[in-house]
């Protein structure tokens, strides 16, 4: 069955280097993708190798990169790799783009994802020339088909001076009706309230639809997603997840929700699948999940009927996960729901369904702030991405960590963290190996003594009480959050000096 059936767009067809050349150097580019899904597979890939030339004849070529989430190696890693990106927005995951960012080299805009397609709509970023954007399919009336993943889809295409669609034919045709893609936000003071009051309702049209007088050129593709393979679940992984489990459990019990809970939000890694891994083999069902990104777990509770319906942005499936997903899409049709990332994370939405929202940290100091996005409080690992959209807005928030990084010699516990991105004021629950801690409805120094006590390393339990102890001895008149300024970040500084980062 062809995919390009709009007799307009079908004459736009052409190769992904003559589609390359409508970026020019300097342009803002708005590209499809989400977690290594429904990004654009050719276009950036000849973009790359445009710049390579173009720096070999001493010209300057660089271009503003902004997606939906993370790529693959074949957008941030090419184009990083031909130093062509001198912006990126919102979110990176790439390795070779992140030195890079580090090194200073490229100015990174780390955001909500929820912000992004308003922050563009608000005019905050300037403007958007070009949108390269991946489709399954071009229906006769130009309506768009959506593939893998929507993220910011919508809103590059409604911006863009100039738009080049990809058509993957590896993206299941059976997409059509997957999709759910909401028109009606408006600026403010006119907006309405979001007419979304359970997980998997719809309130939007099932295609995106693109201006054709922007489209300037429409390129073939055949070729799959990133698809990471997952590890394992290792001990520690497992054994969050029994507890967040039990915790769940727990709150049933005590009657502050409902016996199958309330829309599950997980961010993406190992630990989250051990969670939805934990979640099958427990007594739970008709379980819901209003989320951003569907992984092999959750593939797995909708296979095992534990899981009713999930709404998300994007998928984020290993290669068993797609081949699975590829062979029973009919089965997943009315199941699964892909939405624009402002609506799948919106704020509103999320605190309207009362989300569970499960997310990793990099380290949470004593007092219950986190920390998800820097190492030692300058190097940026990925990125805020959608955790701050779900916790700050969840009925019931969970940060997930091992309590040690680099073989135990630093703990993810400190007294003080180098970097905030979720203040004491939003954060409830906090999960290492060693333990929860539940910080809903604590002081401070209760906190304090909680978290220590349950999520710390035994290695770093006494130095923590210690810090604490002293900074009340030493200003007694500061008491309500006790810390020792001058030596607050010498956990830290103690790393540094061991030459390892
Ligand atoms: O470094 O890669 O050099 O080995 O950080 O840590 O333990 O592999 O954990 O993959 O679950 O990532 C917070 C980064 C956790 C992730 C974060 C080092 C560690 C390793 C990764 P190496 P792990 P994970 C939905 C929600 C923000 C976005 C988000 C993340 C590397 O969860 O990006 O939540 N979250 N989005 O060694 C020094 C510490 C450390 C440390 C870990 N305390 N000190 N280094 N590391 N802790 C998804 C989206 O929004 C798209």
């Amino acid at each position: 069955m062809p995919r390009i059936t709009c007799p307009v767009l079908a004459d736009r067809v052409t190769t992904a280097e003559a589609a390359a050349e409508l970026i020019r150097p300097g342009d803002s580019v708005g590209i499809s993708g989400f977690t290594g899904a429904g990004y654009p597979k050719a276009v950036p890939a000849a973009l790359a190798r445009r710049i390579e030339a173009a720096h070999a004849r001493g010209e300057e070529f660089t271009v503003g990169l902004w997606s939906g989430a993370s790529t693959a190696p074949e957008v941030d890693g090419a184009l990083a790799e031909v130093h062509g990106i001198d912006k990126r927005l919102p979110y990176n995951s790439d390795p070779t783009l992140r030195a890079l960012i580090n090194s200073g080299e490229v100015d990174y805009v780390d955001s909500h994802l929820s912000h992004s397609a308003q922050h563009m709509w608000f005019g905050f970023y300037g403007n958007l020339d070009v949108a390269v954007v991946e489709v399954a399919a071009i229906l006769p009336n130009g309506l768009l088909v959506p593939g893998s993943s929507v993220g910011n889809n919508k809103t590059w295409l409604d911006q863009a001076d100039r738009v080049i669609l990809e058509v993957n034919s590896w993206q299941p045709r059976d997409f059509e009706g997957f999709h759910d893609i909401y028109y009606g936000t408006a600026l403010p003071p006119h907006r309405f309230p979001l007419q979304l009051t359970h997980s998997f309702q719809r309130i939007g049209d099932p295609y995106l639809r693109v201006d054709p007088a922007k489209v300037l050129a429409v390129v073939e593709t055949n070729a799959p997603d990133r698809n990471s393979a997952f590890k394992e679940p290792d001990e520690a992984s497992r054994a969050m997840a029994d507890l967040l489990v039990d915790f769940l459990r727990h709150e049933v019990k005590r009657g502050r929700m409902p016996a199958d809970l309330l829309p599950l939000q997980s961010g993406v890694g190992n630990v989250a699948n051990a969670v939805m891994a934990g979640l099958r083999v427990s007594e739970f069902e008709n379980l819901t999940a209003f989320t951003e990104v569907i992984q092999d777990g959750m593939l797995d509770l909708i296979d095992s009927g534990t899981l009713r319906s999930v709404s998300a942005t994007s998928f984020g499936l290993s290669p068993t996960g797609v081949q699975r997903f590829l062979d029973n899409v009919g089965a997943y049709k009315g199941k699964i729901l892909l939405r624009s990332e402002e609506i799948s994370n919106h704020p509103e939405l999320v605190r309207r369904l009362g989300v569970i929202a499960i997310n990793g940290m990099i380290e949470a100091d004593i007092y219950g702030n986190v920390n998800s996005t820097h190492v030692m409080g300058s190097a940026i690992m990925n990125g805020i991405g959608g955790s701050g959209d779900f916790a700050r807005n969840a009925f019931l928030n969970f940060f997930v960590s091992p309590s040690t990084a680099k073989d135990g010699a630093i703990s993810a516990i400190v007294p003080m963290a180098s970097h905030v991105d979720h203040t004491e004021h939003d954060v409830h629950v906090l999960v290492t190996e060693q333990g929860l801690a539940d910080l809903r409805g604590l002081s401070p120094t209760d906190r304090a003594e909680r978290v220590i006590a349950n999520c710390a390393h035994p290695d770093y339990r006494d130095a923590l009480t210690d810090y604490v102890e002293r900074a009340k001895v030493a200003r007694p008149t500061a008491r309500h959050t006790p810390h020792l300024l001058t030596e607050a970040l010498s956990w830290h500084a103690r790393y540094l000096e061991t030459g390892h980062m």
